[in-house]
């Protein structure tokens, strides 16, 4: 407290030592309240009324990240909140700020992402009247339903109660964003410093374990014992829960096949004797018994049943996750096992003994024979060298350096580049793989760029589309402002999916999935002072972007792609309405 308290006279007093009262403000103490919870980093972008804010914060050892727009913070601070269990912190002015964070705070409400919100709000007297004021708007109301839970603060006394009120809402249960609203008088309130450092709470046990009724574990281990062809799905629920060692015993134990989802890629390596994902359409249509971890029944995996799911009723399913209300969303859950993973892996390890069966080894061999074959089917296409690349001559060389590099951290977005990414770069280390999530939404890039270097310290490889890329370009001077270890690559194919498209009328106006050919992402980077490289070959973009790793210095390789390799919206394509009576 002292570091940071003011010395101040308590007004209408005399001037002797012992009138002399010490204060502290809003200011100071919101500080101190993240730093009391070791949250030490604040990702935003300053004005009215946070900029002092984020002075003092930068003054009292806080690390602040300034981004150039509000979204790309917030998915920094999501993206941290996601790699350590803790909150991350996004700080935004009022109304337009405030809006630009909300969609970063929704999206990581929906991808079960600890973050908070903290922006600053106009007087609240003119706002409920409507009258007006300088950024007028009812934040708190319009935050509510978009995020797990809101709150304000009023009086400087109660902001140790807020900030503890938020941490426990983001990470308890299932983690998500929070919503804290502080109104700008609320900075400048002034109390007894005293009773200020003693109105702050340190959270004791934030995200308390929450155990698993034994019976309910007895449940799943029944059912996953009579399974003929078990599989394990593992999702970024998994991931985010760091019971790494756990769920590798688990998978080893039972000798079950898993197929991690995307961001669960790496929880155990891809290249794991066990690992289903070069046969995922064969898994999921003919297991007998599926195994949840982390992972909802949601469009991602067609909603647990239609054609991908094979027979009708062929299923049986057990589910792993924090969540009661999640148990039954799409399809019927034989087993429900809720609870946070770590106990939950922990209490099945436990119940299996050490006599558990072997998984039939006609399903092991019938999931190794399709793996082989479709992993032989892919090698060819990753080794061309040729000029201009397409999508699997590039991603062959990303897969080297990948394969080479296992701790990099792997940021994707975009259609093409996402899907085939995601199939073709192996992953070899928990939490190394972070895309666009539950939503499929364009833009997390330079955000989670930025938020994964500073967390990890490791380096980035983000792997962008194009268009992905442009949602959040322009923090490619914050990356070079802080010097951050981040290589970019732009996968360009002049457009949104392909760059081949043409004006239906023939007029001049191009169409609307293309942009201007040929375009050099890598100068906006030598804009900034970073390194920008233009690259034609798979040999030139891993020559690059290992270049660009051992220097760790900013990086933007523009790598040039076939425009006419590409498929409408990627791997998900047939979730695109198309008219059948399309008018000439
Ligand atoms: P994916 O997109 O990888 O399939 P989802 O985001 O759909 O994963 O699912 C993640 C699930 O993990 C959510 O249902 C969430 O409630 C659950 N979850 C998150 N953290 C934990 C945890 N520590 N323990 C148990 N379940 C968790
Ligand atoms: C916030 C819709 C999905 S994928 C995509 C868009 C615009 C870009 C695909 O082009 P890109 O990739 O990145 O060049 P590629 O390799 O296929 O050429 N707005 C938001 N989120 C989404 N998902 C969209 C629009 C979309
Ligand atoms: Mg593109």
């Amino acid at each position: 407290m002292a570091e940071t308290a003011l010395k101040a006279k308590k007004p209408g007093t005399t001037t002797t030592a012992e009138a002399q009262q010490e204060l502290t403000d809003g200011f100071h103490l919101v500080i101190d309240a993240l730093k009391l919870n070791g949250l030490n980093t604040i990702y935003g972008v300053p004005g009215i009324p946070i900029t002092d804010f984020g002075r003092m914060a930068q003054a009292a050892g806080i690390r602040v990240i300034s981004f150039r727009h509000e979204q790309n913070a917030g998915n920094a601070a999501a993206i941290a909140g996601f790699l350590t269990k803790k909150p991350g912190i996004c700080l935004t002015v009022s109304a337009p700020g405030f809006l630009n964070g909300l969609t970063a705070l929704a999206n990581a409400t929906t991808n079960c992402f600890p973050m908070i919100l903290i922006s600053g709000s106009s007087e609240r007297e003119i706002v409920d009247l409507q009258q007006g004021d300088y950024e007028e708007m009812d934040q708190l109301a319009i935050a509510k339903p978009l995020c797990k839970a809101a709150f304000r603060v009023l009086h400087a006394a109660d902001i140790g109660i807020g900030v503890a009120r938020a941490i426990r809402a983001a990470v308890s249960g299932r983690p998500g964003g929070v919503y804290l609203d502080l109104p700008a008088k609320l900075f400048s309130q002034v109390m007894d410093a005293e009773a200020g450092a003693k109105s702050l709470v340190k959270v004791i046990d934030p995200a308390p374990a929450q155990l698993p009724a034994p019976a309910a574990v007895k449940r799943a281990l029944d059912v996953l014992k009579g399974a003929k062809r078990p599989l394990i799905i593992l999702g970024k629920g998994a991931a985010y829960a760091q019971a790494d060692d756990a769920i590798r015993a688990l998978i080893e134990k039972s000798g079950v096949p898993f197929l991690p989802m995307s961001m669960a890629k790496g929880l155990l390596p891809d290249t794991h004797p066990l690992c289903a994902g070069a046969a995922r359409s064969t898994v999921l249509k003919d297991a007998d018994v599926v195994m949840m971890i982390g992972a909802r029944l949601n469009w991602l995996l067609s909603h647990g049943k239609g054609k991908t799911w094979g027979e009708p009723g062929s299923k049986k399913f057990i589910q792993i996750d924090i969540e009661p209300k999640e148990m039954d969303s799409n399809v019927e859950i034989v087993a429900p096992v809720v609870g946070d993973i770590g106990s939950c892996i922990s209490a099945l390890l436990e119940g299996m003994g050490s006599k558990w069966p072997a998984a039939p080894a006609d399903w092991i061999s019938a999931v190794n024979t399709r793996k082989e074959e479709n992993i032989a089917k892919m090698s060819s296409k990753l080794m061309k060298n040729s000029a201009p690349m397409d999508f699997h001559s590039a991603l062959g060389a990303l897969r080297t350096v990948i394969k080479e590099r296992p701790d990099v951290i792997l940021v994707n977005e975009g259609a093409n580049t996402l899907d085939l990414a995601r199939g073709v770069i192996d992953m070899y280390q928990p939490r190394k793989r972070l895309d666009v999530g539950t939503w499929g939404v364009m833009g997390i890039g330079m955000g989670f760029a930025v938020g994964a270097a500073v967390e990890t310290g490791k380096s980035v490889l983000a792997v962008e589309g194009d268009s992905a890329f442009g949602f959040s370009g322009m923090e490619v001077e914050t990356i070079c402002r802080y010097n951050l270890p981040v290589c970019i690559v732009v996968f360009n194919n002049n457009g949104i999916y392909r760059g081949t498209d043409v004006n239906p009328t023939g007029g001049s106006d191009p169409a609307t999935t293309v942009f201007v050919k040929d375009a050099r992402y890598d100068k906006i980077m030598e804009g900034f002072g970073g390194v920008g490289v233009h690259v034609t070959t798979p040999d030139e973009l891993s020559r690059a972007v290992n270049k660009a790793i051992d220097s760790r210095k900013p990086t933007l390789i523009n790598a040039a792609i076939d425009p006419a390799a590409g498929s409408e919206s990627g791997r998900i394509g047939n979730l695109n309405p198309q008219s059948v009576v399309r008018k000439k």
